[in-house]
């Protein structure tokens, strides 16, 4: 199969990691929980390592593979530990780095759950955390303690669209000798490789714009080096986090269309980001494509585009942000982001419910907020839909 490490990132999209079975142009499904050994030795050598054979599907397996091979190559990392979700993905990475007496630093807006199980859970098995306003670099610096393990980034971030300086706050974190973990959901590898911006980890949902289609839940981690790659790996085997193969393939498939996937729903994005700024009802705007966007010239450096993600405001607030979400036909009143149909949410009552007010109030999340994920739709059907939504708001 063709699988070069020079070729572009729409080619590699399309073949990396591929795996030539009798010829099919297409990697098959490996439906198989177990795998059958030639002798006993054989099954000896697979199980220390000193042959790399499949053993058994939690471990490892073809079609989880060849997703892994190609989410490597696409953000520019030695290897990929594929799960069962973005919230394996992001539990995975806490268990490989903070363990008792260990402390994370974080962005304070994060994906609601990935900053709630640090609240709710991690504090029983003595992790502490910080959560911060990283968008400021300063305070990342000045959170870090002598036991800090772990800096953990979401730029952007959900639901506030705050963009983080990946490259400034590795060199403080490194300094120090602390990894850094970027969460790069919202922009994909197509648009924002932290690897190569110094960060150690990056972590994705595949739920959202890796497989793209709103029909799996998905995660996957990705190393700079091997040392972490390996430590991932064991923590996703012995948790039982491993993806199926099924939705592996399903994953890959969906991943072959995402630079133009992105294009169109990005080419979307700024023309429904400045419809909604031009609008008397709106308050205000959050999108990394507009210069109102408070990290618009970073956003510009470390990003190749502005995304398909928008936030905003409705100067009615909360009572006429429900009308509009009421009232949309065309966009989906669903959680989730990333795939082909655009979807509207308001995050305090649904992805951010579970925090406290106070914690999402510090970190502008607040109740008016209104997330729209933009799709790969006609976008005047999209404008059409907001415009008469905006009307009974
Ligand atoms: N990280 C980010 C940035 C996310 O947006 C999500 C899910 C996760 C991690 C967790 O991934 P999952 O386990 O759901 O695959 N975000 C969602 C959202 O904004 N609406 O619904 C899910």
């Amino acid at each position: 199969m063709h699988n070069d490490e020079n070729m572009g990132f729409g080619s590699k999209a399309v073949h990396a990691g591929a795996i030539d079975c009798l010829g099919s142009a297409v990697t098959p499904i490996f439906q198989t929980s177990t795998f059958r050994f030639r002798d006993v030795d054989h099954g000896a050598r697979c199980f220390s390592g000193e042959e790399n054979g499949y053993i058994y599907t939690r471990i490892g397996n073809p079609s989880i593979t060849e997703l892994e091979e190609a989410v490597a190559s696409l953000e520019g990392g030695c290897g990929s530990v594929a799960v069962s979700s973005g919230m394996a993905a992001v539990n995975t990475v806490y268990m490989t780095f903070l363990s008792q007496g260990k402390h994370l630093v974080a962005h304070n807006s994060l994906y609601g759950p990935s900053r709630g199980v640090m609240e709710s859970i991690y504090p029983k098995y003595g992790v502490e955390s910080s959560f911060v306003d990283a968008t400021d670099t300063e305070n990342v610096r000045n959170a870090i303690k002598d036991n800090t393990a772990l800096i953990y980034l979401e730029t952007p971030a959900n639901p506030t669209m705050g963009i983080m300086d990946i490259e400034a706050i590795c060199k403080i974190a490194h300094e120090r000798n602390i990894p850094v973990c970027v969460d790069n959901t919202f922009c994909s590898p197509y648009l924002q490789q932290p690897l190569a911006l110094g960060a150690d980890v990056v972590l994705h949902s595949m739920t959202k714009f890796i497989n793209g289609h709103a029909d799996i839940v998905g995660g996957i981690v990705v190393a700079k080096e091997k040392d972490i790659y390996t430590r991932l790996r064991a923590i996703m085997v012995n948790m039982g986090f491993n993806m199926d193969p099924h939705q592996a393939w399903l994953t890959r498939r969906g991943l072959k269309t995402l630079p133009i996937r992105i294009d169109r729903a990005q080419e979307n994005a700024i023309k429904v980001a400045e419809f909604l700024e031009n609008h008397p009802k709106v308050e205000w705007v959050l999108y990394p494509g507009l210069k109102s966007h408070p990290q618009y010239e970073l956003a510009k450096r470390q990003m190749k585009g502005p995304g398909a993600m928008i936030t905003f405001c409705l100067k009615g607030g909360l009572e006429a942000g429900k009308k509009l979400m009421n009232n949309v036909h065309l966009a989906m009143l669903a959680v989730s982001l990333g795939g082909i149909e655009t979807l509207i949410q308001h995050p305090a009552s649904m992805t951010h419910s579970k925090l406290s007010k106070e914690a999402r109030e510090s970190a502008g999340i607040t109740d008016g907020l209104i997330r729209f994920a933009v799709g790969i739709e006609n976008v005047e059907d999209i404008i059409a839909d907001l415009r008469e939504a905006l009307e009974k708001a």
